[in-house]
């Protein structure tokens, strides 16, 4: 008899996932609260097994829940994820019954219920329950794992948790953090690079997040196997829980990153196309590169050197015969816009020197390391290197053999390291760093399981491998960061990681890592973005068209649609692959990718506006459609299609052999092809055609777009004519804003910036300039859509009709230098 393929389905998943369901044998719940402390902030409630919970305001919207359970050691109150904690005074009232403990501030109520102890966290407006413990949380205390369950809504939908391989509504899914070298992953392969142990929840179009602030191995499960609860377990440490109240989902991210920090803005070049390849050598190679791109007029910014450059693998050397002149190399590369960025690993070769061998005096990085390697010998020395329990040192394999590892959480290691990282790489003329294999990987045990005996040294505390592996890269990214701005201090940084834990976005922009030169893996990148934009992390990018596999023109034209919005956007393949660069396909396929090339360069002026905007408050620019429509259902679990900021809505084909595709454009608002203007009506699912050449693009009507012309790099030329689309909306109305500096130091910190607010109404366009920021002379260009005009006015002054024109196309084009200043533009 053959059963039914459901059954079966059901049948397997019985047999290899329910043992993975939250296990609460040996458990032990915190006991019924016995009495209260208020402190300044909140409270803490004793309970009756001994266990004590402390509830705190951080702000009236970040309520933090710390535990400490019955026989549990005491633990100093420190997190390296957490960049802030001077929090101004909260105002919140205290209500005690019989039955329960409530909290209150102006926006969330906590509700501690005493028997069993149950946190529950509530809309003070509307009384509704926001999210609630189905158990009191417990702890085993002969393993020290952590248990939470909660409450799972029915309709409740789930974003977040950094990196994942996965859809972007987790709802259903069981994900584990653990760093993890995971080359290939696919859709489904838990967990790859990263582990940030934050998500969000939404239900009835309210929002929250909860952030896990552990370290420990954990696993999340939204109703994976049952429609129960969502089940949070830890392999150690503390719980110690952060909620962040909505409604809307931004308010939930700008509150995340309120607490881990939020990213600092980026050079400009950093937004620039860039190439790689496991590896160009010798330097020749890296410069026939370049002059393919400017002869092929392909823009390209920056230049990426893989492990090949160094000696031997040697982190902080370059291999003499492959780099005679890095230094003129570098200068070289500048002098036609193009900057260079070195991969540098964690693992140091383990290379005690030869006997009577002596490391040289200058140039270090630049001798011979044979007999003796330096880095290895000074990291020795002053004792930086990882030690196990038994005090020797942690030895591992990766690219130059056996190896050891840099403890980071040593202040003085952090320093010496970018020390190392200035004197090898950026005195050289090296603009950014890219960490790689920082999970860390090692080749004798990629689950990192034989680390198991390592401990950091984490201020002084000693603590073991197993509460810090997630969070190596972070410290990594922290000291290469630092060094960065210690010795280039009007410079902005410019780091990339690989792994990372909750908070990395302060150091580092992360690429997705080892992907598939596959359909699926692009059509990956739009849910992955989206979710480590929710989690934090705004800058995000994955390797075009992908690490793995040969690729084919189709799919390099498709995945150049995708990436060009990225804000990280690289091409890059593996040793052993086709060559990828743009014209590797042909003519046909070239053309197509240099058009997208030269989109992004267009759009730049929008792009370093919603990265500064992303930098300011948190929320990312590479947006899921449910964070600007969270009162549209239907874009809740909608992740084949994306929007750049509050205005573009990208609809990309995402399977090969395919010419069209259904765009859902969401309801509240009217939309506008991007290429021919042609309106659509929101709430409508459309079919549209796109040839291999073309990219479905919409935008909001209410927008107003800046962009400029094409060019060969970011630094080529100032942005003019600057253009601004208004795209008016039903009423006539529309709004924009463009962020100007001067893209490279850090003096928009002290006001060296101009925001210009754009809005038009009633057939005037206001532009609105602040900040001290002086741009270059140049012209503006306004492009009217669905409007007419007899006569244009800047500032009352009739333009001359040279100035202005009415297009074939229904657009109304009007042309004057910027002023410099405020101004209007009237149309009558
Ligand atoms: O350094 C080589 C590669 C690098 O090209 C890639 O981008 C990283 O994700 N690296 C991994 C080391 C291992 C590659 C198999």
């Amino acid at each position: 008899m053959r059963l039914p393929v459901a059954l079966l389905a059901g049948a397997a998943l019985t047999a290899t996932h329910l043992a993975a369901a939250l296990d609460w044998s040996g458990l032990q719940p915190l006991g019924d609260a016995q009495s209260v402390t208020r402190h300044e902030r909140g409270v803490t409630l004793a309970c009756a097994d001994g266990s004590a919970l402390t509830v705190t305001f951080l702000t009236p919207a970040i309520v933090r829940t710390r535990a400490q359970f019955a026989g549990q050691p005491a633990a100093p109150d420190h997190s390296w994820a957490v960049a802030r904690t001077d929090w101004p005074a909260v105002t919140w009232q205290l209500a005690e019954t019989a039955d329960a403990v409530t909290l209150r501030s102006d926006v969330l109520e906590v509700r501690i219920q005493r028997s069993p102890l149950l946190v529950s966290f509530i809309d003070p407006a509307t009384g509704r329950v926001i999210n609630a413990d189905a158990r009191p949380a417990a702890r085993d205390p002969q393993s020290g794992r952590i248990g939470v369950a909660k409450k799972l809504g029915l309709d409740e939908h789930f974003y977040g948790l950094g990196e994942k391989a996965a859809r972007l509504d987790k709802r259903r899914g069981r994900f584990t953090m653990w760093t993890s070298d995971t080359p290939g992953y696919v859709e489904g392969t838990d967990p790859i690079y990263q582990s940030v142990p934050f998500y969000l929840g939404l239900e009835h179009g309210v929002a929250y997040g909860i952030f896990h602030d552990n370290a420990h191995r954990s696993t999340f499960e939204f109703g994976h196997l049952t429609q129960e609860s969502v089940d949070y377990s830890v392999e150690g440490g503390e719980l110690n829980a952060y909620f962040f109240a909505g409604p809307a989902l931004k308010d939930v991210v700008s509150r995340f990153t309120e607490l881990t920090g939020r990213m600092p803005l980026p050079p400009l070049w950093a937004l620039g196309h860039q190439q790689s390849r496991y590896s160009y050598y010798p330097d020749t190679m890296v410069e026939q590169i370049v002059a393919q791109y400017r002869a092929r007029d392909l823009p390209l910014d920056v230049i990426h050197l893989d492990i090949h450059y160094m000696a031997g693998y040697r982190v902080f050397t370059w291999d003499r015969a492959r780099f005679p002149d890095p230094t003129g190399l570098t200068r070289r590369l500048a002098e036609q816009g193009v900057r260079v960025v070195t991969i540098v690993d964690p693992g140091v070769k383990h290379q005690p020197p030869a006997v009577g061998a002596h490391d040289a005096a200058i140039d270090r990085d630049l001798a011979p390391q044979d007999q003796s390697y330096y880095v290895y010998n000074e990291g020795l020395a002053a004792d930086y290197f990882l030690r196990q329990r038994d005090g020797s040192h942690y030895i591992g394999e990766v690219w130059p053999g056996k190896s050891v590892f840099v403890d980071y959480t040593k202040e003085a290691a952090r320093r010496w390291w970018g020390d190392l990282q200035h004197a090898s790489l950026t005195a050289r003329g090296v603009a950014g760093i890219w960490t790689d294999m920082n999970e860390p990987a090692d080749f004798l045990d990629p689950t990192g399981r034989r680390h198991e005996h390592i401990v950091f040294d984490d201020l002084g505390r000693q603590s073991a491998y197993a509460g810090h592996r997630n969070l190596f890269a972070l410290h990594m990214a922290r000291a290469t960061f630092e060094g960065l701005a210690r010795h280039r201090p009007a410079e902005r940084p410019f780091v990339i990681t690989r792994a990372g834990y909750a908070g990395i976005q302060r150091y580092a922009v992360k690429w997705t890592g080892d992907n598939n030169a596959t359909f699926a893996s692009v059509a990956l990148n739009i849910p992955m973005f989206a979710s480590l934009g929710l989690s934090g992390q705004p800058f995000v990018g994955a390797d075009v068209p992908g690490f793995i596999g040969r690729g084919s023109g189709e799919l390099l034209a498709r995945a150049y649609q995708v990436a060009a919005f990225a804000p990280f956007f690289r091409n890059h393949t593996a040793i052993d692959q086709y060559d990828k660069e743009p014209w590797r396909f042909g003519a046909h396929y070239e053309a197509i990718v240099r058009k997208y090339i030269q989109l992004r360069y267009r759009l730049l002026p929008y792009l370093y506006t919603t990265i500064e905007e992303a930098h300011r408050t948190g929320v990312p620019l590479w947006r899921p459609l449910i964070l600007n429509f969270q009162a549209d259902e239907n874009t809740a679990n909608l992740d084949d299609q994306f929007m750049i900021g509050d205005a573009l809505l990208v609809a990309p084909v995402l399977r090969e052999g395919e010419r069209g595709r259904e765009v859902y454009l969401p309801t509240g608002a009217l939309w506008h092809d991007f290429w021919t203007g042609a309106p659509h009506r929101g709430g409508d699912m459309l079919r549209i055609d796109a040839p291999l050449d073309h990219l479905p693009i919409f935008v909001r009507a209410g927008s107003i777009v800046p962009s400029t012309v094409a060019m060969n790099h970011t630094g080529e030329k100032p942005w003019d004519p600057l253009r601004f689309d208004v795209w008016p909306d039903a009423g006539g109305e529309a709004r924009g804003e463009l962020y100007e500096d001067d893209g490279r130091t850090t003096a928009h910190r002290d006001g060296a910036f101009r925001r210009t607010q754009l809005s038009f109404t009633a057939n005037r366009l206001t532009f609105a300039p602040e900040g001290a920021f002086a741009p270059p002379a140049r012209e503006f260009e306004v492009a009217f859509r669905g409007v007419t005009a007899r006569e244009v006015r800047l500032d009352g002054d009739v333009l001359p009709a040279a100035q202005w024109r009415q297009t074939a196309d229904g657009v109304l084009l009007v042309r004057f230098a910027d002023p410099g200043r405020a101004c209007t533009v009237e149309l009558r």
